[in-house]
């Protein structure tokens, strides 16, 4: 099997999702700090400018979401038939749309930013589809240790790492709010592969750009 090589900036950001894809798939990953001018010129090698980027073989793609998707498949992460892989995607979607609210955070708007997105009042209000109530939802109602099905998807990697990157930010409150969360998060941190992932120079010290990582 191919040893993927993933071109990102020095920090977990938006590449940690398809790390933790590889590892919990038991493979491993080669890194490469982007060279911006070359991400900002080159439209062949980034069509939007952007990364992270994933060179796999033949595959080379952008959009960490698509390249999330396959890893899901190549690591067989994606669900286990038609209606749990349906479910995954739209997961996938719901963590999405918190993250886009996530990278703008700053703190001078923490307390608005929870009370809008994880104060469990606020599930009816205005929130542009994004709160950790409803991908909770998924989690409680399949009892907890898997978003979808009885085994480790592409949906969980997605809600633990959303999951992690909140509980720098905002841990006493989520441990209160959200117990099923961080017991969640427990588990998914201890799996193979994971957890050895975890724990090694490979998981990068710097969380993101925000002023809040
Ligand atoms: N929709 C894209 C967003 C990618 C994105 O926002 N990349 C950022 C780093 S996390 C980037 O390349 N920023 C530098 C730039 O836009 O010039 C994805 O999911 O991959």
């Amino acid at each position: 099997m191919s040893k993927p090589v993933i071109h990102y900036f020095p920090i977990r950001g938006r590449a940690e999702v398809l790390k933790l894809a590889i590892v919990a798939g038991g493979g491993d990953f080669d890194t490469v700090d982007v060279n911006y001018q070359e991400q900002k010129t080159n439209r062949s090698l980034y069509p939007f400018g952007q990364c992270p980027r994933l060179v796999d073989g033949d595959i080379d793609l952008v959009q960490s979401n698509s390249i999330a998707r396959y890893l899901a498949r190549k690591y067989s992460l994606q669900g286990k038939t038609e209606q749990e892989q349906c479910v995954v995607d739209m997961l996938m979607e719901g963590v999405e749309s918190l993250r886009v609210k996530y990278v703008n955070l700053e703190e001078a708007a923490k307390e608005v930013y929870w009370k809008t997105y994880f104060d469990k009042s606020t599930t009816e209000g205005r929130n542009g589809g994004a709160h950790m109530q409803y991908l909770v939802n998924f989690l409680t109602a399949n009892g907890g240790q898997f978003c979808v099905g009885d085994a480790l998807t592409i949906a969980d990697l997605c809600l633990w790492e959303i999951t992690d990157l909140h509980l720098r930010i905002f841990e006493e409150q989520l441990k209160e709010v959200y117990p099923e969360l961080i017991a969640f998060h427990e588990h998914i941190a201890g799996l193979p592969g994971i957890k050895e992932y975890l724990a090694s120079p490979k998981r990068l010290a710097a969380p993101n750009a925000n002023s809040l990582g």
